[in-house]
């Protein structure tokens, strides 16, 4: 078992009485499951700058070079498993009212461990489309080539995620901010806080009344902004917060009941 960590009573106390929480991950939430993040020493972007890779005009530049690299990550992606972290956070759509699950990876990991309902910011690795017709090649009808393919359009096939300079989708970016702003805790888990629109959602929560804590091996850009930090991996601390919250709603319920 990893580091033990005390859980404040503050944390305690909303884990137990809240109607609504929201949780924000990043790459740090798959970290466990052996998929490198953006911007750890060995992250993926270590090895190419974000920049060269993804944004549309490095697609438009050298569709070869942009789907071999996700061409790459998927296939990494297919071989791993999701962690105790993402386990547990299927396990917390079930302790409240009212869940949301807002997520900045494109790696299919919170589906795959179960939770019911994932909002993917930044789309989803498992998903194509072509880029002139938007024509979706999902799963098994995306090519596994290691060079970039043509849509019976004659245009590129495009990795479904959402490049910089793009706008993100704007049904999951409303139903981000709206469950931001109506929630009584906000977990920013595994995140560095550094993409926005997304950096901004654990800001709205605690401008509006939310307990926000971050839950992230090292200080993000938005460290200051938290009600608390807990520095250690999410695998670790997330199946503890998940009891905690069993204990305290089932001994409320039966005391109530
Ligand atoms: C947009 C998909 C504009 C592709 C990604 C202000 C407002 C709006 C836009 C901007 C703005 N300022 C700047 C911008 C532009 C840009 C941006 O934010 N740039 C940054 C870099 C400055 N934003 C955009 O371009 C966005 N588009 O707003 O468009 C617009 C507006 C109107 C009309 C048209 C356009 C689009 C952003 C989406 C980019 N796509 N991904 C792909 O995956 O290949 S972002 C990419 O980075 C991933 O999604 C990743 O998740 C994300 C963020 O990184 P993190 O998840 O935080 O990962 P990172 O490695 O950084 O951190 C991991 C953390 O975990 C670390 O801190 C580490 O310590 C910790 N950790 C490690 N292990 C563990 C752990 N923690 C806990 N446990 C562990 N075991
Ligand atoms: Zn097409």
């Amino acid at each position: 078992m990893g580091a033990s960590f005390s859980i404040s009573p503050q944390l305690s106390q909303v884990l137990g009485a809240a109607e609504a929480v929201c949780v924000l991950t990043g790459a740090g939430v798959s970290a466990e499951s052996g998929v490198p993040t953006f911007r750890d020493a060995d992250g993926l972007w270590a090895k190419y700058n974000p920049y060269e890779l993804a944004t549309p005009q490095a697609f438009a530049a050298n569709p070869d070079l942009v789907w071999s690299w996700y061409s790459w990550r998927r296939e990494r992606v297919a071989a791993v498993q999701p962690n105790a972290g993402h386990v547990a956070l299927a396990g917390f759509a079930s302790m409240f009212p009212r869940f949301t699950l807002i997520t900045q990876n494109v790696d299919n990991l919170h589906a795959r461990a179960g939770s019911p309902e994932v909002h993917e910011l930044h789309g989803n690795i498992e998903h194509s489309r072509c880029a002139s017709c938007s024509l979706p090649y999902h799963g098994d009808a995306a090519p596994r080539s290691s060079i970039a393919q043509r849509c019976s359009c004659g245009g590129w096939i495009r990795p479904g995620v959402v490049w910089f300079g793009e706008s993100l989708p704007e049904r999951e970016l409303l139903v981000a901010r709206e469950a931001a702003a109506n929630c009584a805790l906000f977990l920013s888990i595994g995140t560095s806080g550094q993409v926005y629109p997304a950096a901004e959602l654990p800001l709205i929560a605690r401008h509006n009344g939310a307990y926000v804590v971050e839950i992230n091996t090292e200080a993000s850009a938005i460290s200051e902004h938290m009600h608390e930090c807990i520095a250690l991996p999410s695998a670790t601390v997330l199946p503890v917060l998940l009891d905690h919250t069993r204990a305290l709603r089932n001994s409320s319920r039966s005391t109530s009941s």
